[in-house]
């Protein structure tokens, strides 16, 4: 059995069965079957569908958002925004159905084509720090492209998931087509990662728990995306308009508790700003409003769970040793809280520098010049994300080349759209999600030549 909390008040919410390894074969079963039928169904219809789909999550996006709530700790606008984003993925996939186009090829004595065919039955493992957004981002486009999905949820936050095959079934999607499999990593997760009638694996989570999917995938060189851990930058050069930049900054780390893969939690400032950037960042930090993540005027909730907040508080303790830091405020007793926190003074290389932390703690480090921001920026074994803030859009744009990234942003910190590719440089992942070639990642290339010559080699 699964134990969900509610992680601002320790309080019991629901608990769930969790799945067995034959569980997960019923299941294959179960998809394997529908996905015959779903993949030679007419694009228009498997369109159609889709589009249902998201008119049903559209009708109870608030129902969705409070159950985010209850279960991750979200604030409320970001939940929202989360289920949102769930309908719009599901309407922009069922949009690239008939976009879906393989290539004709000229050769010599016949025609050559390309198919882009469905893989079969993808198992999607996601995490809880986005558990609707991510849970979409791959599960949208592979039904798009004819697959059927075994979404196992992470083992805090299955009820979204549940929910959404809920609105699947109601929205006439075929029984068996999109399955939720509520349970554990090493026994759920794991019987989709070695099961030989999953085609495709794609998993959001902790960079070492994907080295050890990608090891099992080998075995079956089963296809695999990985969206893994960042500890992305925030450059700001000074030339940059400071006061935005700071302005900026606290929740470019501090959004969904810093529990997300893009935070901006290295803010490297060239040192001739560093010290006005910490001034104008300090009440900025000061005035983050964190609590009750129900309440509309919250911008920090809890962290997800009590390991979570035992791994944030280490990585601070062990910094406070060296380091001065700028605290917010957060409340006290039952929930998971940390307070906003900024580390100043650290080592480059000291632990909470360069690993992932997954809270609401940033350092800042100082940099000389270009070239030193750009060797702070590729410090890391990371590469998901970053920012740079400057007026000079020729430094913007070789800082740009060469920060080694997926996904930057100048003067902004917006990292993901539905509509753009995203994924990860070096150790944050493997392929990209979302973008033009959502559903292309979800389909074989096959060559046909088709000889107008008679038979001839
Ligand atoms: O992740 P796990 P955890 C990072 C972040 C966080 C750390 C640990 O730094 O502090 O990872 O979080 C499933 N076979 N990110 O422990 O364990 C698991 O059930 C198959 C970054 O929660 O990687 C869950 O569904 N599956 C990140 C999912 O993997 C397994 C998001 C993620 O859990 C498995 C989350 C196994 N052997 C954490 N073991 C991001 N990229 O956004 C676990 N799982």
């Amino acid at each position: 059995m699964l134990q969900v909390l509610n992680p601002a008040t320790e309080e019991p919410v629901a608990t769930v069965p969790a799945a067995t390894p034959a569980d997960v074969d019923a299941a294959v079963a179960r998809a394997t079957a529908a996905q015959r039928g779903w993949a030679a169904a007419a694009p228009a219809d498997r369109a159609r569908l889709l589009r249902r789909f998201a008119a049903v999550v559209d009708d109870h996006v608030e129902e969705l958002a409070r159950l985010e709530v209850t279960e991750a700790g979200h604030t409320i606008g970001n939940a929202r925004w989360e289920a949102g984003n769930v309908r719009d993925l599901l309407d922009f996939a069922a949009g690239g159905v008939e976009r879906l186009n393989g290539r004709q090829i000229p050769v010599a004595g016949g025609l050559d084509v390309t198919l882009l065919e469905p893989l079969g039955v993808v198992g999607v493992i996601a995490p809880w720090n986005f558990p609707m957004p991510i849970a979409a981002w791959a599960t949208a486009p592979a039904l798009a492209a004819g697959n059927a999905v075994l979404l196992k949820p992470a083992e805090t936050t299955p009820l979204t998931a549940l929910r959404l095959a809920e609105l699947a079934l109601e929205a006439g999607l075929p029984e068996g087509l999109f399955q939720v499999l509520p349970g554990t990593g090493p026994v759920a997760g794991n019987a989709l990662v070695e099961h030989p009638g999953i085609a495709k694996i794609v998993f959001t989570g902790s960079t070492r728990v994907g080295k050890g999917i990608m090891a099992k995938c080998a075995d079956q060189v089963k296809r695999l995306t990985l969206e893994l851990g960042g500890k992305s930058p925030n450059i700001v050069f000074a030339d940059a308009d400071l006061e935005a930049a700071a302005a900026a900054a606290p929740m470019s780390f501090l959004d969904n508790s810093g529990q997300d893969c893009c935070a901006r939690t290295r803010i490297l400032v060239q040192r001739s700003a560093y010290d006005r950037f910490l001034e104008l960042l300090t009440p900025a930090i000061e005035e983050i409003v964190v609590g009750d993540p129900a309440d509309e005027r919250t911008q920090m909730g809890p962290l997800i769970s009590r390991a979570q907040l035992d791994r944030v508080r280490s990585y601070v303790t062990d910094a406070a040793e060296h380091a001065a830091d700028i605290r917010g405020k957060a409340p006290e007793g039952p929930g998971f809280w940390f307070p906003p926190t900024v580390l100043t003074g650290v080592a480059e290389d000291a632990p909470c520098a360069v690993e992932e932390i997954f809270g609401p703690v940033a350092v800042v480090l100082p940099f000389e010049d270009e070239a030193d921001a750009i060797r702070l920026a590729n410090a890391t074994e990371y590469g998901l994300s970053g920012s740079i803030w400057t007026r000079d859009v020729g430094r913007a744009l070789r800082a740009s080349r060469a920060v080694r990234a997926g996904n930057l942003s100048v003067n902004s910190h917006s990292s993901v759209r539905y509509w753009t590719p995203f994924g990860g440089y070096r150790q944050s992942g493997l392929g990209r999600e979302l973008g033009p070639d959502a559903l292309t990642a979800f389909t074989e290339t096959k060559n046909v030549f088709i000889s107008t010559e008679g038979p001839a080699l």
